[in-house]
């Protein structure tokens, strides 16, 4: 049994549960015996990415550099997440030009902003209502809703076990595993 090398792209506010879900989905898939990679702000954004900040242009830069970085990865033959922020569609889309049909999966994490806020796990959202962080995505910074991404998950209904289930599932019907 093989795997067809793609790249799942989630996207959604700060707090929405992108991370957690992009990993609990790259375990299941592990423990499947697939061969994954998953790229995240925490293995980017103080690497590859660490000259860069929020501005509408960094952020361009952080997302295009994630989405040539992704598309080697795929070349090589991975089972490749992603989970940025990445506001915009012109992002979005640049991203996904660089793959052929079939290949890049956008999943959007849309949990709303109220639900995202009263999370708050690092602060962030008090800090950017304070206006101690300036350009913070739902606050200060757009967010761009994907208009036709080929899922769309939130984590504010129903369990997390349960999505990585809808998410393998969904990977099977489109013979990635
Ligand atoms: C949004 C910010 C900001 C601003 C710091 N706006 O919840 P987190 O902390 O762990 O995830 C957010 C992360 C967003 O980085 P990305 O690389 O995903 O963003 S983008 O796709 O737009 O390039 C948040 C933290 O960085 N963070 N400042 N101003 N999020």
């Amino acid at each position: 049994k093989g795997q067809k090398p793609v790249l799942l792209w989630f996207t959604g506010l700060s707090g929405s549960g992108k991370s957690t879900l992009a990993g609990a989905l790259e375990q299941a898939l592990f423990s499947a015996n697939f061969h994954t990679y998953l790229l995240d702000g925490d293995n980017v954004r103080h690497g590859l990415c660490k000259d860069l900040g929020f501005s509408m242009q960094d952020r361009d830069e952080n997302l295009r550099r994630v989405g040539e970085v992704a598309k080697l990865m795929v070349d090589s033959g991975l089972v490749v997440l992603s989970a940025f922020i990445s506001p915009t569609k012109q992002e979005r889309d640049r991203v996904r030009e660089l793959f052929s049909d079939g290949e890049f999966i956008e999943v959007h994490v849309s949990t709303p902003l109220e639900v995202c806020e009263q999370r708050d796990p690092k602060g962030l959202y008090a800090k950017a209502r304070q206006g101690e962080i300036a350009n913070f995505t739902g606050i200060s910074s757009p967010y761009e809703a994907p208009e036709a991404a080929e899922l769309t998950i939130d984590t504010s209904k129903g369990d997390l076990s349960l999505q990585v289930n809808a998410l393998m599932s969904y990977l099977n019907a489109i013979q990635v595993i």
